[in-house]
C-alpha cells in the first residue's frame, strides 16, 4: 500500500482516481459477435460457447427436478442453516422498503395514487468461476421475490462436469427460483436479451461479472433490456480514527483486496500510528490468504493517506464515492451525518464489510466506479415500476380543467385545450350529450 502524507487538495483527484477502466474496443466487438451468433443459432450457439469456455458437455441447458434435488443434499447442514440465516435476514430489511399505495386528492375530485408494479420477467446473473457467489443469488433473489415478480430466470456458468454448484441450487431452491440455465459471460446475457428455445426473453437483468460480461449488458440496454447498474470492480473506503483497531480495518481493507486483482482499496486516518500499525497487520494477514496472490495485486494500487481531521476525510470519502465506506472512528452516527455519497456505511468497529456482504440485511449489490454519486444500490424498488393513476370527477373536472386550458392556450396546443373544453361543455349541458 502506498502511504501519502497530508496531500495537499490540489492533488486529491489523482489519489481518487480509479485505476483506469480498460473497456477495450475488441471485447465490445467480440460480445457483439456473441449477440449475433446466440440470435441467429440459439441453444446451439450456448453449447458451443459451453464446450469453449467452461469445457463443460450439455445435452439439456435447463437444471433438471432432479440435478436441483440431487444438489441440495450435498450441502453441508451447517451452511444450510446460514444461508436461511441470511436470507430471513435480507427479506426483512427489504420487506421494509415496501411502499403503501397512497391516494392523494390534489384538488376536490382529482385523485391521483401510484402502484409498484413488478417487472415481469428478470434475469439473475450469477458468475461462477474462482468463487461461485451465492450469497448474490440471495442479494437479487430476494428483492425479486419480495417484489413478486412472475418470471424469474436465473442463468450461471456450468461446472467442467456439466452440473452447476451445488450451493447456487441450493439457494436458488431457497428462493424456489426453478427456472436455471447452464450458461455463463456474454452468452448468458445475449440469450436473456433475445431468448432462445432454452432460455425465455427478459425485460431487466442484474448481476455482477466479468468485462464481457458487462460490455454484453450495456449491449441489452441499447436493445430496451434494463440492467440493475453499471458494474465495475469492488471497492472500501475505510476512516480510520486513533480508536481503530489496525487488526480489524487490516482485515476489512484485505476482504476487500481478495475480490479481485483490480479490487480498490483506500484508507484514510488521522493517525500516523493507525496507518503504520494497519500497514503492518495487513502484510502479516496477508501472508495467510489463500487469495493472498489475488489480494497482493490490488494493494499494488491501494493507497493509505494520512489527512488532518474527520472533517477533511468524510470531504475526501464524499468526493471519492465508494462502494463501502467503513467508519472506524469513535463517533460513527455523528459522521454517518455527513456522508452524501457511498453504497453503504459501516459504523463504528464491530461492523465489517463482511456482514453487509452476508447477512445482516442489507444488499450488497452496489454502485462501484463513482457512481455512487448518481446511483443507489439494488434494493426493492429495482424490482418495480412504479405505475401512476388518476380519476377525476365532474367536481374535479371544473376545479383542474380551466388551469389546463389556459397552459395549453399558452403552449399553442389547442387539441389538449380542448380534451378539456369539450368535457366542461358537456357538464353545462349535460342532456345534449346523451
Ligand atoms: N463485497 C462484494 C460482495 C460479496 N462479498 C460477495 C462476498 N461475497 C461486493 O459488494
Ligand atoms: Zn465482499
Amino acid at each position: 500500500m502506498q502511504l501519502i502524507q497530508y496531500p495537499p487538495q490540489a492533488d486529491w483527484a489523482a489519489l481518487q482516481q480509479r485505476a483506469a477502466a480498460q473497456q477495450a474496443h475488441d471485447v465490445e466487438q467480440r460480445v457483439q459477435q456473441i449477440f449475433e451468433d446466440v440470435r441467429q443459432r440459439g441453444d446451439v450457439a450456448l453449447r458451443d460457447y459451453a464446450r469453449q469456455f467452461d469445457r463443460a458437455e450439455l445435452h439439456d441447458l435447463r437444471v433438471s427436478p432432479e440435478e436441483l434435488a440431487a444438489a441440495v443434499v450435498q450441502v453441508p447442514a451447517e451452511l444450510q442453516t446460514a444461508i436461511r440465516q441470511a436470507h430471513a435476514n435480507i427479506w426483512k430489511f427489504h420487506a421494509t422498503q415496501r411502499e403503501e399505495e397512497k391516494r392523494v386528492e390534489t384538488m376536490p375530485g382529482v385523485s391521483c395514487w401510484r402502484r409498484s408494479v413488478p417487472v415481469q420477467r428478470v434475469g439473475l446473473y450469477i458468475p461462477g468461476g474462482t468463487a461461485p457467489l451465492f450469497s448474490t443469488l440471495l442479494m437479487l433473489g430476494v428483492p425479486a421475490r419480495l417484489a413478486g415478480c412472475p418470471e424469474i430466470v436465473l442463468t450461471t456458468p456450468p461446472q467442467q462436469d456439466g452440473s452447476v454448484n451445488a450451493v447456487i441450487l441450493f439457494t436458488a431452491h431457497l428462493l424456489g427460483i426453478t427456472t436455471i440455465i447452464k450458461a455463463g459471460g456474454a452468452q448468458a446475457v445475449a440469450a436473456l436479451t433475445g431468448g432462445t428455445d432454452s432460455v425465455p426473453a427478459v425485460d431487466k437483468i442484474f448481476g455482477p461479472g466479468n468485462r464481457y460480461v458487462t460490455a454484453a449488458k450495456q449491449l441489452a440496454s441499447r436493445y430496451g433490456v434494463a440492467i440493475d447498474m453499471p458494474a465495475g470492480p469492488s471497492e472500501v473506503l475505510v476512516i480510520a480514527d486513533a480508536s481503530a483497531n489496525p487488526a480489524f480495518v487490516a482485515a476489512d481493507l484485505l476482504s476487500q483486496a481478495e475480490h479481485g486483482p483490480d479490487s480498490q482499496v483506500i484508507l484514510l486516518s488521522d493517525s500516523m500510528p493507525i496507518l503504520e500499525a494497519t500497514q503492518a497487520e495487513v502484510a502479516r494477514q496477508l501472508a495467510e490468504l489463500p487469495r493472498a496472490a489475488v489480494a497482493t495485486q490490488a494493494l499494488t494500487e491501494s493507497r493509505s493517506i494520512l489527512l488532518r481531521t474527520p472533517e477533511e476525510m468524510l470531504y475526501f470519502s464524499n468526493q471519492y464515492a465508494p462502494e463501502h465506506l467503513i467508519l472506524a472512528v469513535r463517533n460513527p452516527e455523528q459522521l454517518a451525518e455527513g456522508v452524501t455519497s457511498a453504497g453503504s456505511v459501516f459504523l463504528g468497529h464491530l461492523t465489517p464489510e463482511a456482514a453487509g456482504d452476508y447477512a445482516s440485511g442489507t444488499n450488497h449489490t452496489l454502485p462501484t466506479n463513482g457512481y455512487a454519486r448518481n446511483y443507489s444500490g439494488v434494493s426493492l424498488d429495482s424490482f418495480f415500476k412504479k405505475i401512476t393513476f388518476q380519476r377525476i370527477t365532474a367536481e374535479g373536472l371544473l376545479q383542474v380543467g380551466p388551469v389546463v386550458e389556459t397552459m395549453a392556450e399558452a403552449e399553442g396546443l389547442r387539441a389538449h385545450a380542448r380534451a378539456v373544453t369539450l368535457r366542461l361543455e358537456s357538464l353545462a349541458a349535460p342532456e345534449q350529450n346523451k
